[in-house]
């Protein structure tokens, strides 16, 4: 085993920093290690937490995280940010809410961009979901904001998905995106110091009445005031639950296989995509690709299938 993966298997947070960049550059040297490091992985409870921005996900993921590290549990944080096409470009006030975890090395927190699937989660936060697991942080909080297909894909990698919401705002609980209902293992409903929110609630519980089959406990819904630490060992304790419900019925492996499936065809399409960028010597064949596309010698399918039938042959 080469000596970053054997430091990242130690908990070696700069090792573990050091392999995320490199999975996030897509670079060759990290192949070895990710290779070398899935069969230390699996102990991990991933936490998914999505909903709009400004519901307060960051600032509930930082009370989570304490609450966690007070059972001394270790704790790795993934915040998503599609505003932020660099990595390590968290916001400022993540920065600032973050800092107090500064100094534990029992948290290890990263922010990444979008980059690559377009509205979608970058294919590394895979890879960075396997690296925390394999440097042994029990719980592992992944951020995501919902535009696009974001909450729906966090269902392919957590075991349990929090989806928060916020009281008022004029966006009745009716109105959330289809799609939402299915994914969320467990509402928040945030910034309960709000008015609105017992409103917010019931009507949240009635639907979820309405959709409820009875062959499953019903989704919970919990109230949190994040900003004040309010709601959180409610919160933990329904999360502990859903973990326990999981393992109880073996819908942990059927979790687990999902994300593995998405991981795969990830990889697959990221490989096919540096085969064919190498193997045409792209830039410049896209390059002359595009002069016959503008002067209508070529449309943009044939175009796309000569590269593909080049690749293919
Ligand atoms: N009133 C109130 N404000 C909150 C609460 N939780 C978070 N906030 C504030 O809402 C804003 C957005 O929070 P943030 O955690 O960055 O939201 P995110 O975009 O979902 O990550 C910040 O100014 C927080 O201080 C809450 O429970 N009540
Ligand atoms: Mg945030």
């Amino acid at each position: 085993m080469n000596e970053l993966a054997s430091k990242v298997l130690s908990g070696d947070a700069r090792s573990v920093a050091r392999l995320i960049t490199l999975v996030e550059n897509n670079s060759d040297d990290a192949v070895e290690t990710m290779k070398a490091i899935h069969q230390h992985t699996g102990k991990a409870h991933v936490i998914g937490v999505t909903g709009v921005m400004g519901s307060g996900k960051s600032t509930l993921i930082c009370e989570i995280a304490r609450e966690y590290r007070k059972q001394g549990k270790t704790v790795g944080i993934v915040g998503i940010d599609p505003t932020s096409p660099f990595t390590g470009g968290a916001l400022l006030g993540d920065r600032v809410r973050m800092q107090e975890f500064a100094c534990d090395p029992g948290v290890f927190i990263r922010s990444m961009g979008t980059r690559g699937t377009l509205g979608g989660l970058t294919g590394a936060i895979f890879d960075v979901i396997e690296i925390l697991d394999a440097s042994g942080k029990d719980v592992i909080l992944v951020e995501t904001v919902g535009v696009g297909q974001g909450e729906v894909d966090i269902v392919k990698m957590a075991d349990t998905t929090v989806v928060v919401l916020v009281p008022g705002l004029g966006d009745s609980i009716q109105t959330i995106k289809a799609g939402i209902m299915e994914i969320a293992d467990i509402f928040v409903v945030n910034k309960a110091d709000r008015p609105g929110v017992d409103r917010a609630v019931a009507e949240l519980e009635s639907m979820l009445d309405l959709q409820h089959t009875g062959n499953e406990p019903r989704t919970p819904v919990v109230k949190t005031i994040a900003i004040r630490s309010e709601g959180v060992t409610d919160l933990l304790k329904e999360i502990e639950k859903h973990k326990e419900y999981l393992k109880k019925h073996s819908f942990l492996e059927v979790r687990r296989r999902k994300r593995y499936e998405a991981e795969l065809v990830e990889i697959i399409r990221r490989k096919l995509m540096s085969y064919i960028f190498d193997e045409t010597k792209l830039k410049g064949k896209i390059d002359s690709l595009i002069d016959k596309i503008s002067q209508k010698e070529l449309d943009p399918y044939s175009a796309a299938e000569e590269v593909l039938e080049k690749m293919l042959r």
